[in-house]
């Protein structure tokens, strides 16, 4: 069968249920997220096969992260881990503002090394699917998406690296010197413009940002941009993606929605063009839905609302 692959950290996120300043106290509604794991849980909902490998805390959050994580159809290899799971406060300031503060230091997930990636599994896949947070969260988790890399490539499997820079995990410096010679070993890459230019300082544009990324090695790099959709070359080729149309909820978890439409049709050994309109698709719902990952559609509701020119 063929499956996806990652390798990251969820996280349990404490969100506000209010508007308005955290340190007024505030009812906190307990839920997940990471990057990773929701490609996985959106690649799941379409019906691809999907496994995520990372460490959870040996406790009730670990317990809640498996139990979520196998209730979406997603395979997990996770070692328990005396440390606890990482947090996300999520403060509502307005209405359309979130903040947000990571206790992410000695954590399960940061703990992840190299040791924890099992090598047949990793070969196996169609796609391993990595992101630049993991390599952000310390030394042996970087050791640990490095590992992932070295197996796929020598096992001529395809590399798909979401460069989602954090500017509270480390600063740009940091993130273009250990994600770029991943980027070169990668196969393909998504990025925002700002993320790009982390990766290609000197290139400017959606265009010259593709081409530059693929001359470092990758076979398709799609610059993904908001509101304007997306800009792929793949293979040489150009497409443009426009976005689809909805009232923005909550932009956090577009990108990982789009990679996942858009790794989702890949496994299913569509054409270009469908993965992408299938990736600004499943962003779509991730704007205009509460959450991460919970708003992701399922095939049957992405084949109902293809019809449509919006949601
Ligand atoms: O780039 P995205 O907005 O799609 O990523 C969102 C995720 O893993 C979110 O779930 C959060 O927990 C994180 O990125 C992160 O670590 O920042
Ligand atoms: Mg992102």
């Amino acid at each position: 069968q063929r499956y996806l692959v990652t390798v990251g950290e969820v996280l349990a996120v404490l969100a506000a249920s209010d508007t308005g300043p955290l340190a007024l106290g505030s009812d906190l509604r307990l839920g997940l997220a990471g990057a990773e794991s929701n490609v996985a849980v959106g690649v799941s909902r379409l019906g691809g096969s999907a496994t995520w490998i990372g460490r959870v805390s040996d406790d009730a959050l670990g317990d809640l992260i498996l139990r979520e994580l196998r209730a979406e159809g997603v395979t997990t290899v996770a070692a328990r881990d005396p440390a606890p799971t990482s947090l996300l406060l999520r403060e509502r300031r307005t209405a359309t503002h979130s903040r947000t503060r990571y206790y992410r230091t000695h954590t399960a997930g940061a703990r992840l090394t190299a040791d924890d990636i099992p090598e047949d599994l990793v070969a196996g896949a169609a796609v391993l699917h990595i992101t630049g947070i993991t390599p952000a969260l310390g030394e042996g988790p970087a050791r640990a998406v490095t590992r992932a890399v070295d197996i796929a490539v020598d096992a001529g499997v395809p590399v798909s690296l979401d460069v989602n820079f954090r500017s509270l995990l480390w600063n740009e410096q940091e993130a273009g010197r250990t994600l770029l010679p991943l980027l070169r070993r990668s196969d393909l890459v998504f990025a925002g413009p700002h993320e790009a230019r982390l990766m290609v300082p000197d290139a400017d544009g959606p265009e010259e940002l593709a081409k530059r990324i693929c001359e470092l090695g990758p076979a398709g790099a799609v610059i993904k941009l908001g509101a304007e959709g997306a800009y792929a070359l793949l293979d040489g080729r150009e497409h443009r993606q426009p976005a689809v149309p909805v009232t923005l909820h909550d932009s956090v978890g577009a990108g990982d929605a789009f990679a996942a439409g858009y790794l989702a049709e890949l496994l299913a050994g569509e054409p270009p063009e469908r993965r992408l309109r299938t990736a600004a698709l499943l962003g779509a719902f991730a704007v205009s839905t509460t959450g991460d990952w919970e708003g992701l559609p399922r095939r049957n509701e992405l084949d109902l609302l293809d019809h449509y020119d919006d949601i």
